[in-house]
């Protein structure tokens, strides 16, 4: 206990000299290093120093929440091939969600683009693309739609609504990771130096169209490779380099995604169109619920905003009620 409290000092003085702006990567006298988090796996994690050695590592410390993308600061365990990562280098951006005990906490960080994944199958659930969007708007990420599975065909109702998706300002690549179509536009969309995480559910082809743009590594596709992992060893998230400096992180799939309540942009939570509208409502912290002289409901009845995005908007903000009135006791009770 007390030789933990003295190397916790000890890290700490150590970190702060270390955070000097312009350190050397590698100082002495700490030891520490600077990497960045390209993979991990539970707490467990593989980080890639400046020279390009991968190493294994995990936090030091229960409070230290690290993610795929991150910037970290690492010292060698002597006792353990590994690194300890002691400290999160302040992150540019990241991807927020609300996890299931109702807290916010980072998926990937310092990304530029989002590419949000959906197929004809398994069944688009739209409501789970539009949180992925708010969450990409409110954290100033730009978002792609990818439409997956092209070659099974998008029937009239997914291409009504991608429709709806491009007349907001959304970009909808159409590619399949099974022909190859679309895939060049894809990278197409993401310009020199992006750093972008593909999201979406789980069998839409994420690690699908990792695979079919980089050939020669090893992506985790589908079931087989799953059970394969075994549960302890499963990826939560995976950085792969593209040419002209771009990254690609493959996340895992999820059945839903809930952003980060006290990241969203509080007037529009993150959509578009209502961002664009919501400067003409008569009242300038108008919800666009039942507010009077609101633009953004007379655009409704007008058509001019799409009703399941309305719907969808009306969902992200009751949602947004009722996590902040679930955390009300917990933070009156600290
Ligand atoms: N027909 C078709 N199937 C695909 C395509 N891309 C991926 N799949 C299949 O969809 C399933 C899930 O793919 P996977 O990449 O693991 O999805 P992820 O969970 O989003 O990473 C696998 O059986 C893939 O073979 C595609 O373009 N067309
Ligand atoms: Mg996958
Ligand atoms: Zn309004």
């Amino acid at each position: 206990m007390w030789a933990a409290k003295v190397l916790a000092c000890r890290l700490v003085r150590d970190q702060s000299k270390a955070s000097v702006a312009d350190a050397p990567r590698r100082s002495p006298a700490g030891e520490t290093l600077e990497a960045r988090v390209v993979a991990t796996y539970g707490r467990h994690m593989t980080v890639r120093a400046a020279d390009g050695r991968r190493l294994r590592a995990r936090p030091f410390g229960r409070s230290l929440t690290v993610v795929c993308g991150d910037q970290v600061r690492c010292r060698p365990d002597p006792r353990h091939d590994e690194l300890h990562v002691v400290e999160v280098l302040p992150r540019r951006s990241a991807l927020y969600r609300t996890n299931l005990r109702g807290r916010s906490e980072p998926l990937v960080a310092n990304l530029s683009h989002l590419l949000v994944v959906l197929a004809p199958v398994p069944a688009p659930d739209l409501f789970v693309v539009d949180r992925y969007l708010a969450a990409a708007a409110s954290a100033h990420l730009a978002a792609t739609l990818v439409v997956n599975k092209d070659e099974l065909g998008v029937d009239d109702s997914l291409a009504a609504e991608l429709a709806a998706y491009t007349r907001a300002g959304y970009t909808a690549v159409r590619c399949s990771a099974r022909t190859g179509s679309g895939t060049a536009a894809l990278l197409a969309a993401l310009p020199a130096g992006a750093m972008a995480a593909l999201v979406g559910q789980s069998g839409v082809g994420k690690s699908s169209l990792v695979a079919r743009l980089l050939p020669e590594e090893q992506v985790a596709v589908g079931e087989l490779v799953r059970a394969e992992e075994g549960r302890h060893t499963t990826t939560a998230a995976r950085l792969f380099d593209l040419p002209e400096g771009r990254g690609l992180i493959d996340s895992p799939g999820v059945r839903d995604f809930a952003p980060a309540i006290d990241r969203l942009e509080p007037r529009s939570l993150g959509f578009v169109e209502v961002e664009s509208l919501a400067a003409a409502c008569r009242f300038p912290d108008c919800r666009h619920m039942r507010e009077p002289g609101c633009a953004v409901r007379a655009a409704l009845d007008a058509g001019t905003f799409h009703p399941r995005r309305y719907e969808s908007y009306r969902r992200l903000r009751r949602l947004r009620e009722e996590l902040s009135a679930a955390r009300g006791p917990q933070q009156r009770r600290r």
